[in-house]
């Protein structure tokens, strides 16, 4: 086997954001791009002769082609083995369960996740670690000190890989093995769930719909829902993955999942509705003409986890990044479990599954996961749902609808009133206005009266890791009002064009009278305070958020 060993120049935007490096396609097409982020991932870790490392990808375009040099570069830097999805697809949640079933080294997985995908579009590449979680934010500076000084890396002369044939094949000093993309992910999910239970409520006339938004999950979803579950083949929408994900924009939630949408909102709607993001690590759970907010999605998957044959000795504990509702903080009290607050995105949470302190997990971002991986799981969750629902529905003899188990659930723990507006692609330096600004009434803002909201305190959230110690600053600026309503404003980190400015906005209602009320007529004076403290309208010459969930 030759190892070439090919000059190259830095780039200097190579920075990893909330997950993993994300940029247009065209940018990867660049001469080197790929190859030099990759060189950097191996040149952080110490590969030992045996190593293997798992590959695998979200099915966009660009993938095969990126698979195809990560397995000449594994091979020139002295990887033993690599384990490759068929055709390259892996989702992020079957990645991260291939890497822990296998004790791979670790893994490359390739997604820009929920960004629209083809020649003009995005791509995405992330290195995850041995427990199958995304690298910490000290490897992911460590790749990125790397990719700032780096003159060379190394690529075996080898043949492209048949990437649709499953099994061995060896090249060299490399063996590389193609694997079904579905089945061990299909077999962990019926170790987790009661299928049996699943089956007799699809069986009893249950009716659900799936869209898998053209992306990873389709595959996923017709193993387990209709193979394993015996759901109609109907039940499915928009299985096939397209390299371009049918030209959509694969992200869960009531903006661009419309066409499940509309199905859910109809006459004679199914009963529950579902669908999952590009990389199928996000969910959206919707019922008969109900939306089910992320957060209070976590909250409720953890009141009711008992139901949940891997969950049915308890929770050690949960977790919910810091912009998450607080709605599972008031179950983990009620469990007496812990709770962490932790920053946006699933590296922070694998430090805290891994020493055991906690099983579940969430983020409002329409992420839910446990500790069965160390990504978040979209059809994990829609597990969890028709698990609870099976369940209940076995205990009472009658279907419990969703919108009847999340109003149960409100009643009883009061409703955490809850949503993210996005203003997308604006200018960088008005995003970065937009933040000093809100900063620069730090001293101000305390004890301000604003309407039936008064100010407590605010301040930029900072995180010190329980674990390792690790201390993550700046993670998103909050006004924490005294009735322990707040806004968060943030920068997000996974985008690809200018900046994408979120502010997250909560309410507690323990009022059961006010139940009923949708979430932005309820937020509607905490929106306006949004806007006037931070005075995005003016600084962005923006009228209304991109995205509102
Ligand atoms: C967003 C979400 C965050 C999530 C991240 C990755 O990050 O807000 O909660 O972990 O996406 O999810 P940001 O920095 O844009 O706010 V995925 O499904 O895109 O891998
Ligand atoms: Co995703």
């Amino acid at each position: 086997m030759r190892i070439q060993t090919v000059s190259t120049h830095a780039f200097l935007d190579q920075k990893p954001g909330t997950s993993g490096l994300r940029k247009k396609v065209k940018v990867f097409q660049q001469a080197h791009y790929l190859e030099n982020f990759v060189q950097s991932i191996f040149d952080t870790l110490t590969i030992e002769g045996d190593a293997t490392l798992t590959v695998g990808g979200d099915g966009r375009f660009y993938n095969k082609t990126a698979i195809q040099t990560i397995i000449k570069m594994a091979a020139a830097n002295g990887f033993a083995k690599v384990l490759v999805g068929q055709d390259g697809i892996l989702s992020t949640p079957a990645a991260s369960h291939v890497i822990r079933h296998y004790e791979t080294f670790g893994g490359i997985i390739l997604s820009a996740s929920h960004n629209p995908a083809g020649p003009t579009e995005d791509f995405g590449i992330k290195y995850n670690t041995a427990n199958g979680g995304p690298a910490p934010e000290k490897v992911t500076e460590a790749i990125f000190a790397k990719s700032k000084t780096i003159t060379q890396y190394k690529v075996a002369d080898i043949a492209d890989i048949d990437l649709n044939a499953i099994g061995e094949t060896r090249l060299g000093d490399l063996t590389v093995q193609v694997i079904n993309s579905v089945s061990d992910y299909a077999d962990l999910m019926a170790k987790l769930f009661d299928f049996s239970a699943i089956k007799s409520l699809l069986q009893s006339g249950f009716s659900l719909k799936f869209d898998a938004m053209h992306a990873v999950t389709g595959p996923y979803a017709k193993e387990i829902l209709v193979d394993r579950l015996g759901a109609r083949a109907t039940s499915l929408m928009n299985c096939d993955v397209s390299e371009t994900f049918g030209g959509g924009h694969p992200d869960p939630n009531l903006t661009y999942a419309h066409e499940l949408v509309d199905v859910l909102y109809a006459n004679n709607a199914p009963d529950f509705g579902a669908a999952s993001d590009g990389d199928g690590d996000r969910n959206m759970i919707l019922g008969n003409a109900f939306f089910v907010t992320p957060s209070d999605s976590l909250a409720i998957i953890a009141a009711n986890s008992r139901l949940i044959p891997a969950y049915k000795q308890g929770l050690a504990g949960v977790a919910r990044s810091m912009p998450t509702s607080g709605a599972v903080d008031r179950v983990a009290k009620k469990l007496s479990i812990p709770c962490y607050e932790t920053p946006t995105g699933w590296k922070f949470f694998g430090n805290l599954m891994d020493a055991g302190k906690v099983t579940l997990c969430g983020e409002e971002s329409f992420g839910t996961g446990s500790n069965h991986v160390r990504e978040k799981d979209g059809l994990w969750a829609v597990l969890c749902w028709l698990n609870i629902i099976a369940a209940k529905t076995k205990a009472l003899g009658k279907w419990q609808s969703v919108e009847a188990i999340v109003k149960a659930h409100w009643a009883e723990y009061g409703r955490n009133v809850y949503s993210r507006h996005d203003y997308e692609a604006i200018p960088t330096e008005d995003a970065n206005g937009v933040m000093a600004h809100i900063k620069s009434q730090f001293l101000t803002l305390p004890n301000q009266v604003f309407g039936r909201y008064t100010v407590n305190t605010c301040d930029d959230f900072s995180y010190t890791d329980p674990i390792d110690g690790s201390l993550s600053t700046g993670q998103g600026v909050r006004i924490l009002f005294k009735c322990g309503s707040r806004i968060v404003f943030r920068l997000s980190g996974t985008g690809t064009e200018g900046a994408t400015l979120r502010i997250y906005l909560e309410a507690y209602d323990p009022d059961i009278a006010n139940h009923h009320l949708d979430a932005q007529v309820a937020l509607a004076e905490m929106i306006e305070i949004a806007l006037s403290v931070s005075q995005l309208k003016q600084r962005s010459g923006r009228e209304a958020p991109t995205v509102i969930t």
